[in-house]
């Protein structure tokens, strides 16, 4: 061949792979603008999605140049099916998750079974769109299989020029977002920052750097975060106390929204057993849900050690070995409490087995404890009724006192339930996903009412008291606009953030008839409860607050590093007014992020050096 003839072929090859990039670059900037809700803010923000991607593709595009003729196309093949897999998971978890993959997130679903039954939910036909270019292009590349060699210096200016566009990337994305890697947890930030396929290679390489955190801590890395949670105070109340020696019992209640509470569908309450209950209880109606995702884990990881979640994967599967100073340990020094979990899922769901021996809990009843047929069962698992039913009797042989914590699970995305189970008649919005809910959290109400029933039957009522908590959100914002029209809401940011509240119900037989409005979040259970059981906890290297007496001004934090004031509201890397629900300049909010970030950083740093094993 001639050197023009070579010439040509090569130009050919270069226009071939500048094809390829040009489709999934415009595929990524697709999904990016139509498919995660990014938000533009200025010229840059602009600037950065445009190009953010660019550099990135280049290079997984140039690995294929090393490879032989033969199958120099093939991984060209495939590298179009990674990133497209790659962009296509991240859509159908945003789609449910409103949030990015992450690389522990990918370990846990081995544990967690995926995202379950809810997965189909979440597909579109209109989603095979994204892979018409990937089957075009192997269509045409496996009919030209033998594909030019590249010159060594084509190849390595071709590399550095993919280098040189990501240093650029992120240089520009530290100038709009200066924390951005302290911030880590904020992955909106992130992608918006240096885009999607950057975001993925910064988040595998943390998530295995960070586990060698443990074998460089020390017990001197205690001390500053010793300092910060020592200077915390958890002011008295003369409810110190009241419930000194009673049994606990938590009731963890799957997605259950606050919004639900004294809310009626066609003249029927949703939950007419807990809107009597919230009279005669002490009801928390500004609770936010704190977890990530972990879901339902990190609820119990909260409540249980008063640390934060982890940003991404949870800590019942990243970190079960670490040691904690669990509400079990707390207990058992404190009054001899026997601890105990109630479950009708399998042990090793979210390795609760292995995460309860570390947080000091002495029995976990789970699945094989329960009679599970197909008829007492639904979506994952045994229904709340017979659950809790079949529960009492082993609760009636715990030795006393006892610290439990029921776990119910039929209100669970995507809310199945057999037509005799529905008490209530479904909603009538545009959603079926919110029409169906209120049935399964009225069927949940009706399961705890006779669990209370059968409790003041057997004379463990009066001895005990009731923290009755929804986990987490049940329905994401994907499926939100039913909620609103259900409500009667308008679809606003502040509205948003409103239905992130949860119920938090302390029900204390013979005291209680009060319902109290200061914000706080799942994380602050801890310490109310320790505050009832008169238990001075010295609440070091944990970060909640009693909610009785729960400063006002501290923020309530969100995994993502947004938070919630008495004043203001930060979601979105946008400060609001609480009140006006209006943005408001970005100063309002600065001293409450370097909270959120100084917080965050702590429990990550106490998780991830795993710091409780220096504290005796
Ligand atoms: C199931 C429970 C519920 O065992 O963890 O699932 P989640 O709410 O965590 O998805
Ligand atoms: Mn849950």
């Amino acid at each position: 061949m001639g050197k023009i003839e070579q010439y040509l072929v090569r130009l050919k090859a270069f226009k071939l792979i500048g094809i390829i990039l040009l489709l999934l670059w415009l595929k990524t900037l697709i999904v990016m603008f139509a498919g995660f809700n990014i938000s533009i803010h200025s010229f840059l923000d602009f600037c950065l999605l445009l190009f953010n991607s660019i550099g990135s593709l280049m290079i997984a595009v140039g690995f294929s140049f090393y490879f032989s003729r033969k199958v120099h196309a093939f991984t060209l093949f495939l590298t179009m099916v990674i990133t497209t897999g790659i962009l296509y998971a991240d859509v159908l978890y945003f789609r449910f998750y409103t949030d990015y993959v992450t690389l522990p997130i990918l370990f846990q679903f081995k544990n967690v079974g995926g995202i379950g039954p809810s997965t189909f939910e979440l597909m579109s036909p209109w989603d095979l769109l994204l892979f018409v270019d990937v089957i075009a292009a192997g269509w045409y590349l496996n009919k030209r299989r033998g594909m030019p060699f590249f010159t060594s210096k084509e190849k390595l200016t071709y590399l550095s020029a993919g280098l040189a566009v990501v240093i650029l990337t992120v240089a520009l994305g530290l100038i709009k977002s200066p924390y951005l890697f302290q911030e880590a947890y904020d992955r909106e930030q992130m992608v918006t920052a240096i885009g999607p396929y950057n975001y993925h290679v910064f988040d595998t390489a943390y998530a295995l750097g960070v586990n060698l955190n443990p074998l460089v801590a020390s017990q001197t890395d205690t001390n500053s975060p010793l300092n910060y949670t020592k200077s915390k105070n958890n002011d008295q109340s003369d409810l110190f106390g009241i419930a000194k020696g009673k049994n606990v019992i938590l009731i963890s209640m799957e997605s259950t929204q606050n919004f639900v509470i004294n809310k009626k569908i066609e003249g029927e309450e949703i939950t007419p057993f807990l809107n009597s209950l919230v009279k005669d209880s002490y009801y928390f109606n500004q609770i936010y849900d704190q977890t990530a995702q972990g879901k339902t884990s990190d609820s119990e990881f909260m409540i249980d050690t008063g640390l934060y979640p982890l940003a991404s994967g949870s800590v019942f599967v990243r970190n079960p070995e670490n040691k904690f100073k669990g509400m079990a340990h707390i207990l058992k020094d404190n009054g001899d409490y026997y601890s105990a979990v109630f479950h009708g899922n399998d042990a090793t769901f979210w390795n609760r087995q292995t995460m309860y021996d570390s947080l000091g809990y002495d029995r976990f009843y789970s699945k094989k404890d329960y009679q599970v047929t197909e008829e007492n069962s639904v979506n994952y698992g045994i229904k709340d009724i017979p659950f809790f039913n079949q529960s009492i009797t082993y609760l009636q042989d715990l030795p006393r006192p006892f610290y439990t914590r029921f776990i119910t699970l039929t209100n669970h995305f995507p809310f199945l339930l057999e037509e005799e189970d529905q008490f209530i008649p479904q909603a009538t919005t545009e959603v079926d996903v919110v029409n169906r809910y209120v049935t399964t959290v009225r069927y949940e109400d009706e399961a705890i009412k006779r669990f209370f029933g059968k409790l003041k039957e057997k004379g463990m009522y009066d001895d005990s008291i009731f923290v009755l908590y929804g986990d987490h959100y049940g329905i994401s914002e994907k499926y939100e606009s039913g909620v609103m029209e259900l409500m009667g809401m308008e679809d606003t940011p502040m509205n948003h953030v409103k239905l992130q509240q949860i119920p938090l119900i302390i029900h204390v037989p013979g005291s209680g008839g009060k319902t109290i409005s200061s914000i706080g979040g799942e994380i602050d259970i801890r310490p109310t409860i320790l505050h009832l059981l008169g238990i001075e906890s010295k609440e070091n290297l944990s970060f909640g607050h009693n909610l009785f007496t729960r400063v006002k001004n501290h923020p309530v934090i969100f995994r993502d590093g947004g938070f919630v004031t008495e004043k203001y509201v930060y979601k979105d890397n946008v400060c609001y007014s609480r009140k006006k629900g209006q943005p408001v300049l970005d100063n309002q909010c600065k001293p409450y992020k370097e909270i959120a970030r100084k917080e965050l950083g702590i429990s990550d740093d106490i998780i991830y050096g795993d710091l409780l094993r220096f504290i005796e």
